[in-house]
């Protein structure tokens, strides 16, 4: 397996960056996991209810695209509604969480093996991002394993990477798999733009504890007041990009390296790219998926995509 580089390699290589960059599958430590369920809650932010509405409206007919007792495999949270809504449609035979935070793994496990006695868990603890290992899987007669990746966590790959990443699930799921994505899809950006700046500052308080757990864990001295959170859809790209901006000049030490931001220069902390549906279903094509479902919610904000290999 190819090792994770570390939490400080990422950050010092992402600060030395002439557009200064961090990679935001970092957000997540337990303040930010919080934080983003606090996001899912706002009012602003639709993906989380649109994708959990198409869940419920269209329960039935996901369950029998996967196939009753398919191997289950998630990648990403573990304990969410839409999961154990999944997870009593489908019975899977199997159902294998991965996540990179083993503690946010082991209580979702310990939540899901409490609620549904009959089933049976496998936890990977891992970085979705990277080449993974997961438990053998035997394909018998119409047993297939479903990789179900919810949340439109896609979105934060670039297309590029999205296609290599749905590339290497295809290599998993083998030739009878499927795959289950969740995808957010584009709109007017005003709604958009509403999703990511949230009145409350929710959002923002996500984005600058990005610079917290840099100070906490590597020994940095950022100053939370001398940074703002910048977020805007980017239409050139069909992406939300969040930033975190210096207004003034500053300098910043993280461990030994010392970093200057000149005033009004930004952290590029996220992308969301948002697609159309043919857009997705060319990506998929091209990583060797046929697209063969498609559900959306009513509003017609959030689409989940069934792809089988090709
Ligand atoms: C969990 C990556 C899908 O991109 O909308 C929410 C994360 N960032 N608000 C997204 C997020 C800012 C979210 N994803």
């Amino acid at each position: 397996m190819v090792p994770a580089s570390s939490f400080r390699e990422d950050v010092i290589a992402g600060l030395s960056l002439p557009q200064k960059a961090l990679p935001p599958k970092y957000f997540y430590d337990a303040a930010g996991g919080r934080l983003f369920e606090r996001i899912c809650r706002q009012p602003e932010y639709y993906p989380t209810r649109a994708e959990l509405a198409l869940t419920r409206r269209h329960l039935a007919a996901i369950a029998r695209f996967a196939g009753r007792a398919c191997e289950l495999v998630e990648y990403g949270s573990g304990a969410s509604l839409k999961t154990r809504l999944l997870i009593r449609a489908l019975r899977p035979s199997a159902y294998v969480p991965v996540d990179i935070s083993a503690e946010a793994l082991a209580g979702a496990a310990r939540r899901l093996a409490r609620e549904f006695g009959w089933l049976r868990i496998f936890t990977v603890t891992g970085d979705f991002s990277q080449p993974l290992r997961l438990p053998m899987f035997r394909a018998r007669a119409g047993r297939r394993r479903v990789v179900y990746f919810p949340g439109s966590t896609i979105g934060n790959l670039t297309p590029g990477e999205a296609q290599a990443f749905l590339k290497m699930t295809r290599g998993q799921v083998g030739r009878a798999g499927a795959m289950l994505v969740g995808v957010d899809l584009k709109k007017d950006a005003n709604v958009l733009h509403a999703a990511y700046n949230d009145a409350r500052g929710v959002t923002a308080a996500f984005n600058l504890n990005l610079l917290q757990r840099i100070n906490r864990e590597l020994g940095a001295d950022f100053d939370l007041r001398r940074f703002r959170h910048y977020a805007f859809y980017n239409p050139r790209h069909s992406r939300i990009e969040m930033h975190l901006v210096s207004p003034e000049r500053q300098l910043v030490n993280v461990g030994a390296y010392r970093f200057e931001f000149a005033s009004g220069e930004t952290i590029h902390t996220e992308n969301s790219y948002k697609y159309s549906i043919e857009e997705f279903r060319a990506l998929a094509a091209e990583a060797g998926f046929r697209a063969m479902k498609l559900w959306q919610d009513r509003q017609g904000l959030f689409s989940l995509h069934g792809l089988v290999a090709d």
